[in-house]
């Protein structure tokens, strides 16, 4: 198939498609859920547009092709590569480091190494396929490095960054051996957005310490009097897609039955998230088994259910989470399960999106605990399926969506127990007429800027500066 030059190029850690392969008959590849490509996607259309990255799976280089209106290019990894780039730099060191330590980074310099030569494969095929004055979007801290490169090789580029996770306050980022390379990676876009003001200001105050940028409101001029934008653009949700599924009566019809599958109890507590150390998934356990240990709740009014999503299996402070929630909640159901009604219903797979809407509707407490977290999309997913306008959310402050949410929201500090319990309390013993309020609250905001506004602003932003 003929890949022409594009003038608008996105590259990501992964394509925005999963390879469907029947038992008889050719590969093909369907669009992976995910508000990102359906924000991109009107863009990508009107630009001829590109996007470059992994297949997911191991040396994995099918030649360019085309599917919904774009042209992908894969970025071929090996095994080896995963385990360095993808498990080690990305996952071990990066990740922690950027979500406040709460495991222990890994500093390696063969993952460095990895990272920095992924890096450049990623810059040279997102070189290759650019039109000339073309806009190139960077996606997150697996490609910190690529916008540098490619400003080396492509000035004529317009290159936008956008961090999905937060940046860390000077004190952590200073860690990093590799520290001045990660800053001069990113000084090479003309903007780079983050999820929230604070992330911004960390980068600022990091480029000017760390690199020879002089930093002034909201910019940073490089030594080589380039100016670098650097600003947050919280990120929001297909408002549309959730809207849909509410109204599908297979969805309410299910929301229903879940609700009675449970046992039909005063109050569903559901947490929502990928099995993740950041999520804070065991300390909304303990705050709700100590209401239970309290009496404050009784078993048959108020039951929880947590999905998690089975995440980056392979890296070893993952596996020890998931031992360590899966203790915890067996531990509760021996103590307060009775036969057909445990305490938690414990739910470590992957769903479908409607089935997630449906519960997000038999969802009398939405409880999104987070000890750090870039955004957290499942908060304003929830907020976007009451349309009912029933149901309260309890929400960390260390969640980017905190910045909008305060209003409506319970806020709390997870790490303070007591505080958490008693927010939790608070949103089910809430009356009618609070709730109505607080959602259309949450409402307003979620709303009003959604995961379409959300590209626009980046765009229109890049394209000015
Ligand atoms: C990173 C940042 C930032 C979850 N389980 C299933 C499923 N999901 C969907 C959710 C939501 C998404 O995955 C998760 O997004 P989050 O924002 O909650 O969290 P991360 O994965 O950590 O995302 C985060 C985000 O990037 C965007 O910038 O908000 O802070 O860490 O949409 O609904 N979807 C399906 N089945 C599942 O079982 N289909």
């Amino acid at each position: 198939m003929d890949i022409g030059k594009s003038s608008f190029v996105v590259v990501a850690n992964r394509l925005p498609v999963d390879r469907v392969t029947p038992r008889d008959g050719p590969t093909s590849w369907r669009r992976s859920p995910g508000g990102l490509v359906t924000a991109l996607a009107p863009v990508m259309r009107s630009f001829d547009g590109a996007w470059v990255g992994w297949t997911g799976s191991r040396d994995d280089a099918p030649a360019p092709f085309s599917t919904d209106e774009m042209d992908l290019i894969a970025v071929p990894l090996s095994a080896e590569e995963i385990a360095l780039y993808y498990e080690g730099f990305s996952n071990a060191t990066l990740w922690p480091l950027y979500h406040d330590v709460i495991v222990a980074p890994e500093y390696h310099r063969e993952w460095w190494e990895a990272y920095r030569r992924v890096n450049e494969r990623f810059a040279r095929a997102a070189a290759d396929v650019a039109d000339h004055g073309a806009i190139v979007f960077v996606q997150d801290y697996q490609l910190q490095l690529v916008p540098n490169i490619l400003r080396q090789l492509r000035p004529d580029l317009k290159i936008g960054f956008f961090l999905h996770i937060p940046f860390p306050p000077g004190e952590l980022f200073a860690q990093l051996p590799w520290r001045r390379q990660i800053l001069e990676g990113l000084l090479g876009a003309d903007l780079v957005g983050f999820q929230r003001e604070g992330a911004a200001d960390n980068f600022i105050g990091l480029a000017e310490r760390y690199t020879d940028a002089t930093a002034g409101d909201r910019q940073v001029v490089t030594a080589d009097g380039r100016t670098v934008l650097a600003r947050s653009f919280p990120i929001s949700i297909d408002v549309s897609e959730i809207t849909q599924l509410v109204s599908d009566p297979d969805v309410q019809a299910r929301s229903d039955r879940i609700r009675s599958e449970v046992g039909s109890p005063k109050h569903i507590l559901l947490g929502v998230d990928r099995l993740d150390y950041t999520k804070g998934i065991g300390h909304r356990l303990k705050a709700f088994d100590e209401l239970l240990a309290g009496a404050d709740v009784t078993p048959d009014e108020a039951v929880m259910v947590q999905v998690a999503t089975p995440s980056r299996e392979r890296v070893e402070a993952y596996q020890t989470l998931r031992d360590d929630i899966e203790l915890q909640v067996g531990r509760m159901n021996g103590e307060y399960g009775t036969i057909g009604q445990p305490a938690v219903h414990y739910l470590h797979s992957s769903y479908e999106r409607a089935e997630l809407v449906s519960l997000l509707r038999a969802a009398d407490v939405m409880v999104v605990t987070p000890l750090r977290d870039g955004m957290n999309l499942v908060a304003k997913e929830y907020v976007a399926a009451r349309t009912d306008l029933g149901g309260a959310l309890v929400l960390s402050e260390f969640a980017g969506a905190a910045d909008e949410l305060s209003d409506g929201a319970f806020l709390v500090n997870p790490h303070d127990i007591d505080g958490l319990k008693r927010a939790l309390l608070a949103a089910m013993r809430l009356d009618a007429a609070e709730a109505t309020q607080r959602m259309k609250l949450l409402r307003e905001r979620v709303l009003g800027n959604d995961i379409t506004r959300w590209a626009q602003n980046f765009l229109d932003t890049l394209r000015a500066v």
